[in-house]
Formats: structure tokens, C-alpha cells, sequence
């Protein structure tokens, strides 16, 4: 499979790791947009939002759980936000579900 985030994950794509466990990492998107941009991604391959199911969402209870505590360690005191985009209307360009935490500056409220 030809996936970015398989590749950071194991080892073969560089990254700026924030957070890592058995089940989760967290690394700084490439293309920052805002002054903290993560991305928290499950380290077992899950498409998107789309193919969330009994068997796997374990692991969104452990991305939300690990959120809070990767945003506190950045200083997002003041909050934030956090985004996964879904297929091509929502503009999703790597196929791998991800989470974006963005802050460090108040946001726009419209995305459009
Ligand atoms: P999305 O549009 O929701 O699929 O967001 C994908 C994000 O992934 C985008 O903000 C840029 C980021 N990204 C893509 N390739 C890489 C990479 O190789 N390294 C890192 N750190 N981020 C990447």
C-alpha cells in the first residue's frame, strides 16, 4: 500500500514527532496552517472517518484522549481545534485518517 502516513509511521518517511505509543503518533503537518498544526493519526491503517467501525474505534478513543494532553504539552491553553477531513467533498487528500490540531492563533470561525 502507498500511504504517506504508513511510511512516518514506519520509520521510512521523516516526520517531527510530538507524540507516539503503540497505538497512536502525533507529528507536525508539513504544510503548517496556523502556528500549531498536528496531525494524530492511528498507527494501524484506517482510511478515514468512513471506515470507523466496532472493531477499530478503540483507537478513536484513544486519539481523543491523547488530543487534549498533546495540545496542553503545546501551550494551546487558550484552545483549539481539531479537524479530519473526509473523501473528496471534504477534502481529504491523504487517505489515511487523521486528526488536525490547530491553534496558537484564534481561528477563523467560517471554513467557507
Ligand atoms: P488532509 O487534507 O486532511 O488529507 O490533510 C493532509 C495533511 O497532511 C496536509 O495538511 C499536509 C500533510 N502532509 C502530507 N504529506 C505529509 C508528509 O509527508 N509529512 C507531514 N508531516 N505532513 C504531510
Amino acid at each position: 500500500m502507498d500511504c504517506v502516513f504508513c511510511g512516518i509511521i514506519n520509520g521510512e518517511i521523516p516526520s517531527n514527532k510530538v507524540y507516539e505509543d503503540d497505538l497512536v503518533l502525533a507529528f507536525r503537518d508539513i504544510n503548517p496552517e496556523a502556528p500549531v498544526h498536528i496531525l494524530v493519526v492511528p498507527k494501524t491503517h484506517v482510511s478515514s472517518c468512513d471506515s470507523i467501525d466496532a472493531d477499530n474505534s478503540f483507537l478513536i478513543s484513544k486519539i481523543f484522549e491523547m488530543i487534549p494532553q498533546i495540545a496542553k504539552k503545546e501551550g494551546l491553553s487558550n484552545g483549539y481545534r481539531v479537524i479530519t477531513n473526509v473523501g473528496e467533498d471534504g477534502g481529504q487528500s491523504v487517505k489515511h485518517l487523521h486528526f488536525h490540531i490547530l491553534g496558537g492563533k484564534k481561528l477563523p470561525v467560517h471554513l467557507c
